[in-house]
C-alpha cells in the first residue's frame, strides 16, 4: 500500500514536471535575462538549447536562426538544416523540424532584426509565421508585415518550400542554394539570404552570396548579424 502510494506521487510529479517544461521561450519566465535556455517544442524528450530573446518588444522570442561573427558554416546539406546545427550562445539554425513543431501548435509572429558594420539597427516584423510539415518541404508561410526600417524582404518568400544544395525544391530551372551559397525558402531566387556567407560587409565579387536583405541594403551588402525569431500571438 506504501509503495503503492509513493508511485502514484512521483507519478504526479512526474506530470506535473512534464505540463510545466516550456514549448518556446514565451513559457520561461518574463523577467528572466536573455540568453540560452532549454525548451521541449513535442516534450520531455526533445529537449534542445534555444537563445531566447527577452527584450525586444517586450521579449519571449525564440531564436531560431542567428548570425554574428561568421564562426559557423552555414552552407549545409539538407539533413543539416532539417536537424539544426551551431550552438545557442553563438551562430546557429534551429532546423526545420522543430520550427515546424514550435509553429503547429499555436498562431506565431516573426521578428527579424539585423545589424550592419556601421551599427545601424533595422528590424522587419509579420504577424503570421507557419512552416508547414516535411512532406509538404518544409512550405514557408509568412504574412502581416510590420516594417522596422528593413523593408519587406520575405514578401517573394512567402509560399516557397526549403532548398538546400543536395534538395533544390525552389522554382528556378538552376540551384539556388548552389548559386547563391545558402540554404533559405527560395523562389527564383532571393531578396533574403539570411543563411549566405558570412562576409564583412560590401563585397561584389560574387553576387548575392552574402548575408542580405535586399529592401535594406542590396544584394552586395553581407549584414554583420541577423537573428530570425517567433513568438505566440496574445
Ligand atoms: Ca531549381
Amino acid at each position: 500500500m506504501k509503495l503503492v502510494l509513493v508511485l502514484l506521487l512521483m507519478a504526479a510529479v512526474l506530470v506535473s514536471c512534464t505540463v510545466s517544461l516550456p514549448v518556446d521561450c514565451s513559457e520561461i519566465h518574463s523577467s528572466s535575462p536573455t540568453r540560452e535556455y532549454t525548451i521541449y517544442p513535442t516534450g520531455l524528450t526533445s529537449a534542445v538549447q534555444v537563445h531566447c530573446d527577452m527584450e525586444s518588444l517586450g521579449g519571449g522570442w525564440t531564436v531560431f536562426q542567428r548570425r554574428l561573427d561568421g564562426t559557423v558554416n552555414f552552407y549545409r546539406a539538407w539533413d543539416q538544416y532539417r536537424s539544426g546545427f551551431g550552438k545557442a550562445d553563438g551562430e546557429y539554425w534551429l532546423g526545420l523540424e522543430n520550427i515546424h513543431q514550435i509553429t503547429r501548435q499555436r498562431r506565431y509572429e516573426l521578428l527579424v532584426d539585423m545589424e550592419d558594420f556601421e551599427g545601424n539597427k533595422v528590424f522587419a516584423r509579420y504577424s503570421s509565421f507557419f512552416v508547414e510539415a516535411e512532406p509538404h518541404g518544409y512550405t514557408l508561410r509568412v504574412s502581416g508585415f510590420t516594417d522596422g526600417g528593413a523593408g519587406n524582404a520575405l514578401a517573394g518568400h512567402n509560399g516557397m518550400k526549403f532548398s538546400t544544395f543536395d534538395k533544390d525544391q525552389d522554382t528556378w530551372p538552376k540551384n539556388c542554394a548552389r548559386s547563391f551559397l545558402g540554404a533559405f525558402w527560395y523562389a527564383a531566387c532571393h531578396a533574403a539570404n539570411p543563411n549566405g556567407v558570412y562576409r564583412w560587409g560590401d563585397d561584389t565579387a560574387l553576387f548575392a552570396v552574402g548575408v542580405e536583405w535586399k529592401q535594406w541594403k542590396g544584394h552586395n551588402y553581407s549584414l554583420k548579424a541577423i537573428s530570425m525569431k517567433i513568438r505566440p500571438v496574445q
